[in-house]
């Protein structure tokens, strides 16, 4: 078997996407999708020609049974997925549009499911030694003390075999409840390769700190790159040696649905780093990964393939041109 490029540990759910924006009381028809920030990445790595393998557990349920399915044929190993006899599959829904035009919601049904009963024993070592680098998200360390401690043994595997760690601070305080907890679980993690991150988790981590500042604290703490998303504003980057990074957001005609759009843009940012871009280009993929997701509904259906990304930046010349 090839080997493992990337792997990564959280829970996959089944989406709810309505058909028509607004509020959700008045929602008649939704659509289904399969999301979750983890699987969305490794769903956005595998397009772009990587191989990716997911640790997680799913519901002995319908639910499950349609998640194992969709990574499987989106090409994602499924050999490390398992069956929780004693817990549901988790499940969200989305609000489009409302209250907020341009911005959506999310409704989480998930408390107590399979995933949130992940622990150490569900992390292989050997699986992960046999990968090049693993992805952790804040999202996995906000479900349960279980969840925290398999992602701090999956962490600490990787770095004892030399491997990359990547992460995503992610801070739903949905979940969290408290950013206290959020701060004081996340700190550990942004010694990673590269960290992902935001306006507002920054705020979160770094009250006080403007945002290039609180970005090179991260630096300081041993990342080699720093991505903070800034959604339509565009991203910004901070290497080692602190130089930082600025990159435009590409705008589309029409705003579907705004989620996984980060994901998105993760997945092309690591791809390009991987195959030894510099930078400014894996921003520039990055930007453009993110700038499609939004265009559709469900996290993943519009995350590119290289030649779709080349084929929208050339559009995007192109329209500029002729502006
Ligand atoms: O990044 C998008 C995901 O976060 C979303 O699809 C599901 O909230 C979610 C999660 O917990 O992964």
């Amino acid at each position: 078997m090839r080997k493992i490029d990337f792997v990564s540990l959280g829970e996959v759910m089944v989406q709810f996407n309505p058909l028509t924006p607004g509020p959700l009381r008045y929602v008649k028809y939704f659509e289904v999708h399969v999301a979750g920030t983890e699987a969305n990445m490794l769903i956005g790595l595998t397009k772009l020609g990587y191989k990716t393998g997911l640790i997680t557990r799913v519901g002995d349920d319908e639910f499950g049974r349609l998640i194992i399915n969709f990574l499987r044929g989106e090409g994602v190993d499924v050999s490390q997925v398992k069956i929780d006899y004693e817990a549901p599959t988790g499940v969200y829904f989305v609000q489009r549009h409302y209250p907020v035009p341009g911005k959506s919601t999310v409704f989480y049904y998930r408390h107590g499911s399979a995933a949130s009963r992940l622990s150490p024993e569900d992390v292989d070592e050997e699986y992960v030694a046999s990968s090049n680098a693993v992805i952790i998200t804040g999202i996995t360390l906000a479900l349960s003390e279980s969840c925290r401690s398999a992602a701090r043994k999956m962490y600490d595997t990787a770095l004892a075999y030399g491997k990359d760690v990547i992460f995503d601070t992610n801070i739903r305080l949905k979940l969290w409840r408290q950013e206290d907890d959020a701060r004081r679980n996340i700190g550990l993690f942004l010694k990673s390769r590269i960290v992902f991150t935001n306006i507002e988790d920054l705020g979160i981590l770094f009250p006080g700190l403007d945002v290039i500042d609180a970005a090179k604290k991260i630096i300081g703490k041993g990342a080699e790159i720093v991505v903070v998303k800034m959604g339509p504003e565009g991203a910004m980057a901070v290497n080692k040696n602190f130089k930082v990074y600025k990159s435009s957001a590409f705008k589309v005609p029409h705003v579907e649905d705004v989620i996984g759009a980060g994901d998105a843009f993760n997945a092309a940012f690591i791809a390009s780093i991987y195959r030894g871009d510099n930078v400014e280009r894996a921003l520039l993929y990055a930007n453009a990964a993110g700038a499609l997701a939004v265009t559709v509904r469900g996290d993943v259906e519009a995350q590119p393939s290289w030649g779709d990304l080349e084929l929208f930046i050339e559009s995007q010349k192109r329209s500029i041109i002729l502006r």
